[in-house]
């Protein structure tokens, strides 16, 4: 499909065109759990990176960058919390109708029970300023970061816990009131226990297969208890997670690499799914990257990969979206989708791909009804740091200039012509 042909293309006229951000990951100079962590990591990570990434395809060419403590640091970012007019703009030079954000507890609630005004009447703007534009506000709760004191006192890991999320988010949306109507509680709830309780990426940085069993179970009975909540406040709230789903394939024949592929599905997808489920309304599904199997290992194609080594195989979205849907038969909007791309060679060509998958899903029977390109704007990429550019737009992070990629530009034109047909 070139720009010129995307008469193939046929999306209904309330589909959800937009991109997606979190706050830490944008807003600049919060106070939580992962500043506290960036600060304590920064100059280990800076010296590791030479071992650790050194055989990332652009290694040479952000080595700079990825050797030096302050790309560990979020600090300032993009400023998107002072700045966040100059990304709405974006948007609305992409025509797009949708923007996926979160709400940073640490800056509503800073200490426990102690509500910040000023915050909250800046997310109240916030989203004012979206509607004003005409851009469908899509409110995420914990999107990896947390306050302090939440995270002091033992984050998800203590069921007991639970009531302050539900409280922050009965606050939270009770504030915004019917100006949002679609929510996501938790972000990617497996991600988000693995890189924490398992991997020792991100904070707490603990390895503990009992912690991490808790606390993905925590966040299932947490969504739960939102969800309760705010239907109980508006039953035309639309809930969900995002979920974060890979694509495993068997690269051959064999009844193991299928049998396994079958398992490792069911664990990145079903085992988590099936906790969340009966609580959302549709499905956000986050998708950037496939393993293939061989026996019961991995060996991907290495043809095509991002900035952080993720195979792209965009075109499986369509089997990801087919496979969801089936098993679970709700709506989906993709919550995330996209690649690390500092040099933008891949993002138009992964654009295509995946607006073609999409199509193909809808036309088997998929009700999807949005597609959030991650990221609006480049940002911090938690472990990683600022060097990985998810981006339709790029940051300048010494002068803060923000600019649409080329493909970010085409991506415009081809949802303009969509939207206009
Ligand atoms: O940047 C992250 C985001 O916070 C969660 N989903 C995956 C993205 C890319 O790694």
């Amino acid at each position: 499909m070139s720009e010129s042909d995307n008469s193939a293309l046929n999306f209904p006229k309330r589909f959800l065109w937009g991109a997606a951000t979190s706050a830490h990951q944008v807003e600049g100079g919060n106070h939580n759990q992962w500043t506290v962590w960036e600060l304590e990591n920064a100059k280990t990570k800076s010296v590791q990176a030479e071992y650790h990434i050194n055989e990332f395809p652009n290694w040479e060419h952000i080595k700079h960058e990825a050797k030096s403590a302050n790309n560990y640091v979020s600090d300032k970012l993009a400023d998107h919390y002072n700045r966040y007019d100059e990304d709405f703009a974006l948007l609305k030079q992409m025509d797009m109708n949708a923007y996926r954000f979160s709400i940073e507890w640490s800056r509503v609630e800073p200490r426990e029970g102690v509500w910040d005004a000023a915050a909250i009447d800046h997310y109240r703007e916030y989203v004012m300023s979206l509607k004003r534009l005409g851009i469908e506000p899509i409110v995420t709760l914990f999107h990896f970061s947390l306050p302090v004191w939440f995270a002091e006192m033992g984050g998800f890991e203590k069921r007991s816990n639970v009531r302050y999320f539900v409280r922050f988010a009965e606050k939270i949306i009770g504030e915004l009131g019917t100006n949002v109507r679609t929510i996501i509680t938790i972000n990617e709830p497996e991600v988000y226990a693995t890189e924490s309780y398992h991997y020792q990426a991100w904070p707490p940085a603990k390895h503990s297969n009992y912690l991490w069993w808790r606390v993905v179970n925590n966040m299932a009975y947490a969504h739960k208890r939102v969800a309760k909540s705010l239907h109980a406040m508006n039953r035309r709230y639309k809930i969900s997670i995002a979920k974060n789903s890979v694509y495993f394939y068997a690269g051959d024949n064999a009844w193991l690499s299928r049998a396994s592929a079958a398992v490792m599905q069911y664990f990145q997808d079903d085992y988590f799914v099936k906790k969340f489920i009966k609580h959302c309304d549709f499905l956000g599904v986050n998708y950037y990257q496939s393993e293939r199997v061989y026996g019961y290992r991995i060996h991907n194609p290495t043809d095509k990969v991002s900035d952080i080594q993720w195979t792209l195989a965009p075109a499986d979205l369509q089997y990801v979206l087919e496979r969801l849907h089936q098993k679970y038969n709700k709506p989906i909007i993709i919550t995330e989708n996209g690649l690390a791309d500092s040099e933008d060679e891949n993002r138009q060509w992964w654009i295509i791909q995946s607006l073609i998958a999409m199509q193909r899903a809808m036309k088997n029977g998929v009700e999807l009804r949005g597609y959030l390109h991650w990221s609006l704007i480049d940002n911090f990429e938690w472990a990683y740091g600022k060097w990985p550019r998810f981006g339709l737009a790029s940051i300048d992070y010494k002068t803060g200039d923000r600019a649409l990629r080329p493909s970010a530009r085409w991506f415009g034109r081809i949802i303009k012509k969509i939207r206009s047909a």
